[in-house]
């Protein structure tokens, strides 16, 4: 073992100030020169075994160094977030387009020459923090804009409605959709009575169900994932004109989605999979991007929409109010350590710059309450913004003072204002600092919802109708599942009815997939469903899809013996393509090529289901293929993808796969036949990602 320096140098270690995009975090570096320590710098001798009386005597109480290393493990865990508990994060950076001064004075927004930095974290809503990645659920969408004007945070959804309209009802949906009190389960799932109960008899969330339901509850991946503000926020100018908002994200990669089916078999196979997704791409130089835009309109255009701007549960189509591009995101860098900074990273719709504001929308004005409420609880402190991830970058002084945990060291004799004993304590910006916008507001003192949030089902018909077919295939086959899993036949026959009000057809399929026609409840909606409302094309994820492969993943089967020209030139043209390829063995020790090279492989068969790849390609060697025709997993392999609609490429030596899984290698035009190492048909076939004509046939 190295020879380590004299216990007088070993003394605590450095504290580093790392940089990058992501900006500044206290990181405290290991020196491998230096010994093991205890919190209190002293060096530990033996840190195998504790102090006892004699070799097979009891503990001593004075082991301070074993009590001090329990007593901090005792204490690692805090309590994990109420809502959007299992989350993975990135530290990137913001960059301005040109030109936004008309809409808002925000720095950030503005200066299209700094980089600001941020951090993103994604989330599910309903499960724990062990949950898998991919169930069926709402995905959150927060970025902390570090900005030299104090930290912004935008803490949105990958949907842009929600479930209901005013903040005091989140405890009840959010105790509807988690585990049931009595019995704990089911985990990370919406597919139970309770939650059905709930929204049954909440008319607003079915414009949300139709969308949760849909396949932008399923992502393919963190980075093909659009994000929304929901909320309508205010853009304040430098000459204080206001204009209302709606912010968007929009993945550079296009959005995306998985098939239920596949999600279910990816739970089991990598309950990570949108973790690791993230983790491969950023640390292999893959950094994914969105562009953040505005949909800007105002009070006069408001007034004109047949639904309320303020009601979180309807959005405005693009084709009504088109999207303008504001700037950019990047990630770049993933945290070093997911406890301090992913796991205490503190959300708040109330961090807020000049430029921007907040809108009078009930469930916003709910939230702007709840969110530093929650941090007390789940940080333990009113010091939790000094935590680095949660600390502004720009700097911040103000008269507050002590507390748990309390890391800054205050010089001043005063902590009060006015004062004059200290001329250098901090003093008001006026008008340099946050002012609210000055928006007219009157009225008497009600518990009341406006009449103009009555109608909760034309907008939830525009979006079914807006979908393609296999989208709308999706919805009904969605809400057959869950409400097939409700135990109350009430509760089926209550949602049947308000199905009815959103489409006739959607109502009959789901009721026809339940085995209950005709058996829906009639409800008589305060506001009958416009049926003629024009559909928002932009609202489907199919019907115009980017024909791309970039950030996919190919998983390639290969046997001893496959063909290494093949390998290789799958290889170059997917990178080519900014696609990845991952090989596929009978076991993880690799494959021999048919040059004789070994080769590794990144996955063994039975632990790499089809279901982990965008498309896959079948090249095993024809000696090969006995041996795999005694694996289930190989057949399962190739069935599965063909289930999932995957584009799939093969070689002649697959043949005898084909007939084991029953799958006709010609059977519609994703299953590409490899030739003599020509790889391009393939590529240009998985660009189409899935073939949803073949949908109907095998599900
Ligand atoms: Fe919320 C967390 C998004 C309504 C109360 N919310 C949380 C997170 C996201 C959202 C992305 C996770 C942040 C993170 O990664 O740490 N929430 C939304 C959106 C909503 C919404 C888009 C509706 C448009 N939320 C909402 C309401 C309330 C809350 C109406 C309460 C009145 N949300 C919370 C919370 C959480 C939270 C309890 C839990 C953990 C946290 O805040 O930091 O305060």
């Amino acid at each position: 073992m190295a020879k380590r320096p004299s216990a007088a140098k070993s003394v605590g270690s450095e504290i580093k100030e790392t940089s990058g995009a992501g900006g500044e975090l206290h990181q405290v570096t290991a020196d491998p020169s230096r010994w093991l320590t205890t919190n209190q710098g002293l060096p530990v001798a033996d840190d195998q075994n504790s102090l006892k009386a004699g070799a097979r005597g009891p503990t001593l109480l004075e082991d301070f160094h074993f009590r001090e290393k329990i007593t901090h493990f005792d204490h690692e865990r805090i309590p994990e977030r109420v809502v959007h508990a299992r989350g993975y994060g990135a530290h990137g950076f913001f960059q301005a387009y040109a030109g936004n001064e008309d809409l808002t004075k925000a720095a950030f927004l503005c200066d299209s020459q700094a980089k600001t930095p941020l951090f993103c974290r994604f989330s599910t809503v309903a499960g724990s923090e062990g949950s898998v990645d991919t169930p069926r659920d709402v995905r959150g969408f927060a970025v902390k804009f570090y900005t030299s004007q104090g930290n912004y945070d935008l803490v949105g959804n990958n949907i842009p409605v929600f479930f209901i309209q005013d903040a005091i009802k989140f405890p009840d949906l959010i105790h509807a959709v988690k585990p049931e009190p009595d019995r704990a389960f089911p985990q990370a799932a919406s597919a139970h009575d309770t939650f059905w109960d709930f929204v049954s008899l909440t008319p607003e969330s079915t414009h949300m169900l139709l969308w949760a339901m849909s396949d932008r509850a399923l992502p393919r991946s963190f980075r093909m994932m659009q994000g929304f503000g929901v909320h309508t926020f205010r853009l304040i100018n430098a000459k204080g004109k206001a204009t209302l908002v709606k912010f968007h994200w929009r993945p550079k990669l296009g959005a995306f989605s998985l098939i239920w089916d596949e999600a279910v078999a990816i739970a089991g196979a990598d309950p990570d999979f949108h973790r690791r997704d993230l983790w491969d791409a950023i640390q292999a130089g893959d950094f994914p991007e969105w562009e953040l835009s505005v949909q800007a309109f105002d009070e006069k255009q408001a007034a004109k929409f047949d639904f309320d701007v303020l009601d979180p549960t309807k959005l405005i189509p693009e084709e009504i109010i088109p999207l303008r591009p504001l700037g950019k995101m990047v990630l770049n860098r993933m945290p070093d350590n997911f406890f301090a900074e992913t796991e205490q990273v503190a959300f708040c719709p109330a961090n807020i710059v000049p430029g921007i504001d907040f809108s009078e929308d009930p469930l916003l004005q709910g939230r702007l309450f709840s969110y530093l409420d929650t941090q007390l609880s789940r940080l333990g402190s009113a010091n939790f913004q000094e935590i680095p991830i949660n600390a502004a970058k720009c700097p911040w002084q103000n008269l507050q003072r002590d507390g748990h945990m309390r890391m800054r060291v205050d010089p001043s004799r005063t902590s009060y204002e006015p004062n004059s004993l200290d001329m250098t304590a901090p003093r008001e910006a006026g008008a340099d600092g946050f002012q609210t916008f000055a928006a007219p507001t009157e009225g008497t003192k009600l518990r009341i919802r406006p009449e103009s949030f009555a109608d909760h089902y034309t907008q939830a018909h525009l979006f079914y109708k807006s979908m393609t077919e296999p989208e709308q295939r999706h919805i009904a086959a969605a809400f057959a599942f869950e409400l097939g899993k409700c135990r109350e036949v009430k509760i089926r026959t209550r949602m049947l009815g308000h199905l009815q009000h959103v489409d006739a057809q959607l109502a009959e399929t789901v009721a026809a997939k339940l085995g209950m026609p005709g058996q829906a409840d009639k409800i008589t909606p305060a506001v009958p469903t416009n049926l003629k409302v024009k559909p928002s094309p932009a609202l489907s994820q199919y019907r115009d899809p980017p024909l791309t492969i970039a950030g996919k993943k190919i998983g390639l089967l290969v046997t001893d013996g496959s063909d290494a020209k093949l390998i290789d030139a799958l290889v170059k043209k997917a990178k080519s393509e900014q696609a990845n390829v991952q090989i596929v063995a009978p076991a993880v020790g690799g494959f021999v090529d048919s040059e004789g090279v070994k080769r590794p492989a990144d996955h063994f068969l039975a632990g790499a289901p089809s279901a982990l790849f965008d498309a896959v390609v079948l090249a095993p060697a024809a000696d090969g293929v006995p041996d795999l025709l005694k694996l289930a997993a190989s057949v399962d392999w190739l069935r599965m993808a063909f289930a999932h609609l995957k584009i799939i490429g093969h070689t002649s030596d697959a043949a005898p796969l084909f007939e084991a899984a029953h799958v006709d290698p010609h059977a519609d035009d994703g299953l590409v036949a490899i030739k003599n190492a020509k790889v391009a048909d393939f590529i240009a076939a998985a660009k189409r990602h899935r073939i949803w004509e073949r949908e109907p046939n095998v599900r």
